[in-house]
């Protein structure tokens, strides 16, 4: 570049940009630097209980932050459509061996995309790879503990973009129960014939019967697909039972209880399908398929920096480390359970199999909405969510709370149940504010009382001071800064 062309770039200006280039984030922006510092502290003296997010490792972020972001490599190992991607090549491959080592899996009989930007994006993928516009797709519904990306819509409006482009006919929990109605979607599969059966949740603390779910979608000669995203870690661990055993696809994230950075997965089967009574075969076509549908279907480059970071997240969980995590995981879960029943409240199927647990707050007489307003002013991140039997999704009446992140950073069974306590006093706060203004308040109306009446504050200010105190104790994952 001529350092006296037409834009007059200055050789000082020039120096400076390069100089620039060099710069850490500290100096050369100050003010994302300070929101960063920002966000650190609050997820160090804060507790995080929100069942889909973790603290990821160091050396995920390393590869994260790593110059494999410069990289473009549109297209496939040793067939890309750019020069220079023999590495990426390398770590594309090593981080499929590793997804497929992870899950015990057979090399011949599946394979594995690691291309999807997320989950979201993994699932639109399936759907695009295996079921045609408008063809018929059956998930558990978003009210009662399913995905958006399962064909969420509500009476009135088509939301997710999996049931506009995609015919979706939700099924549902038993609202008495909250178990999976496995009758029922039986019954209304027999009727709809979808093309498409997701056994996936997003809220939902039971394990999924996977082998009633494959002989349903056997019945209709519809796919079954795994979407493991909140369970991934479980199941690499072996502490929960495996989607692997039962669905033709897997889908997942893998910044959950898997502990990467944020990213998607999708693992389709291969081989032979089914053999028919004359013992013809039909084999699996989903590779071609499902690859297609991620590249060049719906994304363009791979994010191979994200890649990397997923290859070191499934390195960590072959280890024994990682199954005492998981398995640490169920006992806190367990814990808080527990703990939050014997201070009287009702735990959604009355306890967990897994990492989260719906809290219903209905006998309480308030909801989850109020709730989680006061205890994120009490410095403990939670989310409202519907609970079985919810009349209207705007006032949902349950908190979802998940034991990973704070198990990544060290606390165990009794430290749950400290945590427990925290939770217990939010919501007796929660009750005293509903308490003070007319039944009819609005959630407006409520936060204005919490946050200006000050004898609410003051005890906003005294549980927020122990719950900073008490987080502040345990370690931080991750870099040591940022
Ligand atoms: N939104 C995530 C969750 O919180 O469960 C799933 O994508």
């Amino acid at each position: 570049m001529s350092l006296t062309n037409a834009d007059n770039v200055t050789k000082d200006a020039w120096d400076s940009h390069n100089k620039m280039m060099l710069e850490p984030l500290a100096v050369n922006d100050a003010e994302v630097f300070s929101i960063i510092k920002k966000e650190k502290h609050r997820q160090t003296y804060g507790l995080e209980l929100i069942a889909s997010e973790n603290f990821t490792s160091r050396a995920v972020l390393e590869a994260l932050g790593s110059c494999m972001n410069n990289k473009y490599s549109e297209g496939y190992p040793g067939q890309r459509y750019y020069g220079g991607t023999e590495h990426v090549d390398e770590l594309e491959r090593l981080c499929q061996k590793r997804a497929l080592e992870a899950y015990g899996l057979d090399f011949d009989k599946w394979g594995v995309n690691v291309q999807p930007y997320s989950g979201s994006p993994a699932n639109f993928a399936v759907y695009t790879a295996i079921v045609e516009p408008h063809g018929r797709i059956m998930g558990l519904d978003l009210p009662d503990g399913g995905h958006l990306t399962h064909g969420f819509m509500t009476e009135k409006k088509k939301i997710s973009a999996t049931s506009i482009f995609f015919e979706s006919m939700p099924y549902k929990v038993n609202p008495e129960t909250g178990y999976i109605d496995y009758d029922r979607l039986q019954e209304n599969a027999r009727l709809f014939h979808p093309k498409l059966i997701i056994a996936g949740t997003s809220c939902y603390s039971r394990n999924i019967d996977y082998a009633r779910m494959r002989l349903i979608a056997n019945e209709n000669g519809a796919y079954l697909m795994g979407d493991m995203a909140h369970i991934s870690g479980l199941v690499a661990a072996g502490v929960v039972p495996s989607p692997f055993d039962y669905c033709d696809i897997v889908s997942t994230t893998t910044h959950k209880t898997l502990r990467g950075c944020r990213a998607g997965l999708i693992f389709f089967r291969k081989g032979v399908r089914s053999i028919d009574a004359k013992g013809k075969e039909t084999l699996y076509n989903l590779e071609s398929l499902i690859n297609q549908a991620v590249f060049p279907g719906l994304q363009g480059g791979p994010h191979n920096h994200a890649i990397a970071g997923v290859a070191v997240a499934l390195k960590q969980a072959m280890t024994p480390e990682f199954k005492a995590y998981q398995m640490q995981v169920l006992v806190n879960c367990k814990g808080l359970a527990t703990a939050l029943i014997e201070h009287g409240y009702k735990i959604v199927t009355g306890g967990s199999d897994n990492h989260l647990i719906l809290l219903d707050l209905r006998s309480k007489g308030t909801d989850g909405g109020r709730a989680e307003k006061v205890l994120e002013a009490c410095a403990i991140a939670c989310n409202k969510n519907t609970c079985p039997g919810d009349k209207s999704a705007l006032r949902p009446s349950g908190l979802r709370f998940g034991s990973p992140a704070l198990t990544s950073r060290g606390l165990m069974e009794n430290d749950f149940r400290k945590v427990a306590d925290f939770l217990h006093r939010g919501i007796e706060l929660t009750l005293e504010v509903q308490r003070s203004l007319d039944p009819k308040a609005t959630l407006k109306e409520f936060i204005q009382a919490l946050s200006k009446e000050e004898k609410f504050q003051e005890r906003v200010t005294e549980i927020r001071t122990e719950v900073e105190a008490f987080a502040g104790h345990f370690a931080m994952p991750g870099l040591p800064e940022l």
